[in-house]
Formats: structure tokens, C-alpha cells, sequence
């Protein structure tokens, strides 16, 4: 039975590891910075580790530090039924993204647990490690590197400090070899991962519960501009070539292409100039792209205008500029048959689910684009997301745990 009290305990617990309060501002005064491959979010895995011992699982941390914490199966050598999220956060992000997915997997696979279920195959809660990838600039990192669709070399990416990815992980434990971190596809019978929405439908909907038809696609990118550096005094206004200005003029017409075209989304979520001092005039500016869109051709397309805006912008100044792409996900149309089986547990806690396109990118988009069915179920969330703001009620927690195990059960019993 699933237990709301321990569910919300545990929330609690969990968002304590990475805590970053700032008494001046009041809405960080639930923050978490819980950055992929750090000291926290191993303690974070520890910590979900010793929920599930006492029931009987085993953990395993693969190379590329994702946490996997199996319960036996009649069969052991069948197909795994997987649950899970994963642990990490944006730096002074909010208590639930990711997190309430690793909460209530654990409060319904311990459910099914205590309440004497036989599995008849193993099932296994996973927290992917890394997923938002702000530390490294690659997101979906545990999922990828699991999946085989982690396009990165770990000795050479490296965060502001210099540290990279390979070197975060031997200070784990880990080699910094990701080829053991690789699973078989056809050895998981589904993987599903409960999220909260992160945006304001289910809100709007009135609805607790919601289920996913498909996760939208995403490019990330760099773009580089150069101008001419030079003294901010001495150099008249005629006679500059500012970085920082030209890419401003990008961002803008980003903003404008982007609200253009209905489906999509653009966001520039870090920018940095050089050499960065008051009275010089920038000479490079570098910023991120983040694109997405539920098709891929509305993705396409506001790349291409950017590309002919940007063009146009430096085609009068003859400086230069450049779009280095990062990383791409597919869009990810998710499993039928878990869809319809996540919206029959959600009608078994008596909540008729809508079912909606998930804005945000997941770790299911790894299982599903190499070939495991792979379902998403929602949780009401408010106060947006990637903010210490982004909240979840207990109650509709539950009832999320509520349908994940009746849907586990469905899986792992047969
Ligand atoms: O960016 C995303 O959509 C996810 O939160 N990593
Ligand atoms: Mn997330
Ligand atoms: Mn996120």
C-alpha cells in the first residue's frame, strides 16, 4: 500500500542533499544544486540505496555512476522491468524534477514489496546519473552512455573547473570507461518513469495525473561571434564591431523566429564575453542554443532561419560568427501499450488522465529511441520548473506511486 507519509519523508530527505538556501531571497529557500557525477549526488544514490536494501534489493552503480537497485524474480534471467529518474538537479533547481520520479518508484516497487508480491521476472529502480547535464553540457548522460547513444569522449569534456568527465568519474570509483555502463536493450521487458510536468497543463487541466504520447525533440548548440576588441572610450560608436552586440541582435531574432513557428521553443540559458571588463569592448561572445519542438521539422526550421538571420546580421559587419551543435535527441514517440497501460492505472486511482507531449527532454527517450517500450506518466506539478519554486503535492504524489505500482505489478507479475 503505498505509504504518502514515507513518500513525502523521503521527498524531504532527498531534496536535503544539495540544499542551497539563500535567506536573501525568499524563493530560494527550498533550492537544490544536486550536479551531475558530484559528492551529492552519489550521497544522493546512497541514500535511495538504504531504502531499498532492507526489502531486498541489490545495488549495482554501473560506470557511469547510474545507480540500479534489483529485486529478485522468479526467473532471474527474464527481461527486467525498470523504474525510475534520475538524481540530479540544475544549480538551484527545485526539490521534485527527477527526484519525485526515484521517490515514488521506491514507494511502489517496496509497496508491492511489503505487500507480498511475487515477481515473476527482476524489476530494478534506476536513477540515471547526470540527466540534466549542466555541469558537462551534455544532458540524458547516464541514459545515453547506458543506451550506447552517448556521442562525448569523458577525457575531454570538461566543466568550468577543468575537471573532465572522466576524472568526475574515477573520483567516484569509476574507470571513466563508459563501454561497461552499456545494456541490452532486449534484456528490459519496459522501462517507465513517472515525472512531474513541469509546466502548467495538468495545472490548468485540473487533472493530478497525466500520461505521455510523445517527448518532444531537442537540439543543443553553441554559437561563437567575434568582433574586434577594443577600448570602450577611445573607440566612436561608428567604428565598432561589438560581439556582445551582434549576438544580442541574434538572441532577439531567435526570440522572434521561435514565437514564429507554433510547435517550437528557443532558449539561450548561457552566454559568456570575452575578456569581460567594463571599458572593453567585447570581441567574442559565445551562447547556448536549446531548440525543441514535437517534429522535428519545426526544429529544422527555426535553425535555418536563424542561420539566414545570423548571416544577414554579419554580412554588413564582414565579422564572423559560428553554430557548433552539441547534442540532438530524437523526438520520442512513446510505447501504445504502456500508454494505455499507464492510463488504466491512473483510472484505477480513479483519476482519467489526459495525455499530453512532454516540453521537457527525459532519460525514456534513451530506453525508447534503442528499442525498449517505455512509458511516461505525469504528476501535477506548479510553480514552474528548473526553479526552487517547482512544486508537487504529497497527494497527488502518492497517487502517481499509486498507479506506477499497479502498473509494475501488471508487468513484473506476469
Ligand atoms: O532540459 C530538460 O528538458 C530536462 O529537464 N533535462
Ligand atoms: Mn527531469
Ligand atoms: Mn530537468
Amino acid at each position: 500500500m503505498t505509504d504518502a507519509a514515507r513518500l513525502e519523508r523521503r521527498i524531504h530527505e532527498l531534496a536535503q542533499i544539495g540544499r542551497t538556501d539563500d535567506p536573501a531571497r525568499e524563493i530560494y529557500a527550498t533550492a537544490v544544486s544536486r550536479l551531475g557525477l558530484s559528492a551529492e549526488e552519489q550521497r544522493a544514490r546512497d541514500l535511495v540505496t538504504s531504502w531499498c536494501a532492507p526489502h531486498g534489493a541489490t545495488a549495482r552503480r554501473d560506470p557511469a555512476a547510474n545507480l540500479y537497485l534489483r529485486f529478485p524474480g522468479a526467473d532471474p534471467h527474464a527481461p527486467v522491468v525498470l523504474v525510475g529518474s534520475h538524481l540530479d538537479s540544475v544549480p538551484m533547481g527545485g526539490r521534485f524534477d527527477g527526484a519525485l520520479g526515484v521517490c515514488c518508484a521506491v514507494e511502489a516497487v517496496v509497496s508491492l514489496v511489503e505487500s507480498g508480491a511475487r515477481f515473476a521476472r527482476p524489476v530494478e529502480v534506476v536513477g540515471w546519473a547526470d540527466e540534466e547535464g549542466a555541469r558537462f553540457g551534455y544532458g540524458l548522460f547516464g541514459s545515453a552512455a547506458a543506451f550506447g547513444r552517448l556521442r562525448v569522449d569523458p577525457e575531454r569534456v570538461r566543466d568550468k573547473g577543468g575537471t573532465s568527465i572522466a576524472e568526475a568519474l574515477r573520483a567516484l570509483g569509476e574507470s571513466g570507461d563508459l563501454a561497461g555502463a552499456m545494456r541490452d536493450p532486449k534484456g528490459i521487458r519496459a522501462y517507465l518513469e513517472l515525472h512531474i510536468e513541469q509546466g502548467p497543463r495538468l495545472e490548468r487541466a485540473g487533472a493530478p495525473l497525466g500520461v505521455v504520447s510523445d517527448i518532444v525533440g531537442i537540439f543543443h548548440g553553441l554559437v561563437m561571434v567575434r568582433g574586434e576588441q577594443n577600448h570602450a572610450g577611445a573607440t566612436v560608436m561608428g567604428e565598432r564591431h561589438d560581439a556582445l552586440v551582434a549576438a544580442s541582435h541574434m538572441i532577439i531574432a531567435l526570440e522572434r523566429i521561435a514565437s514564429s513557428v507554433p510547435d517550437a521553443v528557443a532558449t539561450v540559458g548561457e552566454i559568456t564575453v570575452k575578456p569581460g571588463a567594463k571599458n572593453v569592448i567585447p570581441g567574442e561572445c559565445t551562447f547556448s542554443l536549446d531548440i525543441r519542438a514535437p517534429k522535428q521539422e519545426s526544429i529544422d526550421l527555426v535553425l535555418e532561419r536563424f542561420k539566414a538571420e545570423a548571416n544577414e546580421i554579419f554580412r554588413k559587419s564582414l565579422r564572423e560568427w559560428g553554430l557548433r551543435p552539441l547534442q540532438s535527441v530524437a523526438v520520442t514517440p512513446l510505447d501504445e501499450d504502456l500508454r494505455d497501460l499507464l492510463w488504466k492505472s491512473a483510472m484505477s486511482v480513479g483519476m482519467n488522465a489526459p495525455t499530453l507531449v512532454s516540453g521537457a527532454g527525459h532519460d525514456a527517450q534513451n530506453p525508447s529511441l534503442a528499442g525498449v517500450p517505455t512509458g511516461m506518466i505525469f504528476v501535477r506539478s506548479t510553480g514552474g520548473s528548473h526553479t526552487p519554486t517547482e512544486f508537487a503535492a504529497t497527494a497527488d504524489a502518492a497517487l502517481g506511486a499509486k498507479a506506477l505500482e499497479i502498473a509494475i505489478r501488471e508487468l513484473a507479475t506476469a
